[in-house]
């Protein structure tokens, strides 16, 4: 499914950002850089071709261009292109790249990445530090441009931006990722909800459709995986506080529906497609008894009609008008993986053996796989976005390769020990990914690496510069970042305890398994 959809792409569409696979030919939808391979990158290595991944590493570095005067989503170039260059980035020793001294904490994928991002730092200048949702990649925001941004253009930034930072040291994308969320966060409603678009100068609601789908999705998914990603209680306890206010207005019989975020009252019963990443999230939070109930809601959907329609409509049991297709999209396979991995239930894998099926059914051309215009006759339209490649197949495969090295906790993933370069050794790839929302899994460990490398670096500077000024004993003060991390000496003192982190993975402590000189190390010093 794979290669007959990507080597359709390079060989009719490339570089054009997607493959048009009815007429078999390529156009530039999201910007002008090849998106579908960027895209496309980090799931060849997923399905273990790194020769194929060596050469498209290197295409891109000699081709891709991000000065250009091209209008862009900050959003989607934010998580298909920032996303999948530092995934490729973070990866590229499992690919067999020639790497440079200094990597993971510098190399030329995650230059590109941090190329790209910079082209949309203009978006953030604005008074509430909320992003505009277009930026031209040459000129910045155009003055005409509307204020008018939807919630998950504000809020998902936070897991690219934080990994740019620690990785390469500049806070910048950290601080603007964070004051955008910070801003967000205050303009909630009285009952604790969000709307659909903001207005990001005056922070007046401009639509005020509270729900967990289409416009808002993914704000959600990045307060939780932000907070497992950077052990971020800020991050958690605001999920924890939208998610109180989620099953109090909006869950019905397991359902989410969409309700004015001011009053509560409820605006349009009806299911997204977008929505089905919802149970897997909740899985990472433990929540499983409705996460599997709501599952079986979203499922009893796809049987019915061998797919998700862009919305449902929940008391008519049947399609919206003129929401009727099926791009391709990822989101209830996503789901079915976490789902199965926390469960083991073959219902999960059921779902798998019914998407592959109906996609190769009704999707597939001679020239790739089309989306689904409406599932009620089968239509196709001229399009496969590049998310195809990059999430649909990606989960599919990994919902049945449980032992996957990407789960973590694997033989391949657990306990491996990798250089560091200048950073030392560091263990990467063993505390398991974290998956971008366009399932560009990112190594926890290695921002922890190189954010570790950096307040070293940056301790022995003061050291030095403490040394060098005479007569000056005072220590100086540790780093503080906005996020409110500091440097930490490298040792305990005797009898001190670490404080356990807010949240944590039921895994052997890497304090049992090593002592350096007969000094026993945490696994966060
Ligand atoms: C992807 O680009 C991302 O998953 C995003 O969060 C939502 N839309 C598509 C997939 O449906």
């Amino acid at each position: 499914m794979f290669y007959h959809a990507y080597n359709s792409y390079l060989d009719n569409a490339f570089p054009y950002d997607e493959l048009r696979p009815l007429t078999c030919d390529g156009q530039d939808t999201w910007g002008s850089f090849s998106l579908t391979l960027i895209d496309a990158l980090d799931t060849l290595l997923v399905l273990g071709n790194r020769t194929e991944f060596q050469r498209v590493a290197s295409i891109l570095q000699d081709t891709v261009d991000f000065d250009i005067d091209v209008n862009a989503s900050v959003f989607e170039t934010n998580i298909r292109v920032v996303g999948g260059l530092l995934s490729a980035h973070l990866l590229a020793q499992r690919a067999g790249m020639e790497l440079e001294p200094g990597w993971p904490c510098s190399g030329p994928l995650l230059r590109m990445a941090e190329d790209a991002a910079r082209k949309l730092l203009p978006a953030f200048e604005t008074p509430t530090g909320m992003p505009y949702g277009t930026v031209n990649l040459l000129r910045g925001v155009s003055p005409t441009e509307t204020p008018v941004t939807c919630t998950a253009g504000v809020g998902t930034f936070i897991l690219e931006f934080a990994t740019l930072s620690r990785l390469t040291g500049d806070p910048t994308f950290e601080n603007v990722a964070r004051r955008a969320l910070r801003t967000l966060w205050k303009t909630r409603s009285d009952i604790g909800l969000v709307g659909n678009h903001i207005d990001i100068v005056s922070t007046k609601w401009v639509a005020q459709d509270a729900g967990i789908g289409a416009g808002v999705d993914s704000y959600f998914e990045y307060l939780v995986k932000g907070a497992v990603m950077l052990q971020d209680e800020e991050l958690l306890s605001m999920f924890q506080a939208y998610d109180r206010a989620i099953q109090n207005y909006t869950r019905f019989d397991d359902w989410y529906l969409w309700v004015q975020m001011h009053k509560g009252t409820v605006s349009m019963p009806i299911f997204q497609s977008l929505e089905a990443f919802w149970p897997g999230l909740q899985s990472l939070l433990g929540n499983l008894d409705s996460a599997v109930r709501t599952f079986q809601n979203y499922y009893s959907v796809w049987r019915q009609f061998g797919g998700l329609p862009e919305f449902y409509s929940i008391p008519q049991g049947y399609t919206v008008d003129k929401r009727e297709g099926y791009p391709l999209r990822p989101e209830l396979i996503e789901s079915a993986m976490y789902l199965f991995r926390a469960t083991g239930d073959h219902t999960y894998l059921q779902l798998g053996v019914d998407a592959l099926e109906s996609i190769e059914k009704i999707a597939k051309t001679p020239c790739g796989y089309a989306s689904v215009k409406d599932l009620r006759d089968h239509q196709l339209d001229n399009r496969m976005e590049s998310f195809f490649l990059a999430e649909t197949i990606k989960y599919l495969y990994l919902l049945f390769d449980p032992t996957h090295f990407l789960h973590g906790g694997g033989t391949e993933g657990d306990g491996s020990w990798e250089e560091g370069g200048e950073a030392g050794e560091c263990v990467l790839g063993a505390g398991g990914f974290i998956f971008n929302t366009e399932a560009h899994p990112l190594d926890p460990a290695a921002l922890y690496c190189c954010g570790q490398h950096d307040q070293d670096r940056q301790e022995l500077q003061d050291i030095l510069l403490t040394l060098s000024q005479p007569g000056s004993q005072s220590k100086p003060p540790p780093k503080q970042t906005e996020g409110g991390s500091q440097s930490e000496s490298i040792a305990l003192k005797p009898g001190e305890k670490k404080t356990p982190p807010l949240l944590s993975c039921p895994v052997q402590p890497f304090s049992a398994r090593l002592s350096i000189l007969g000094q026993v190390f945490t696994d966060d010093t």
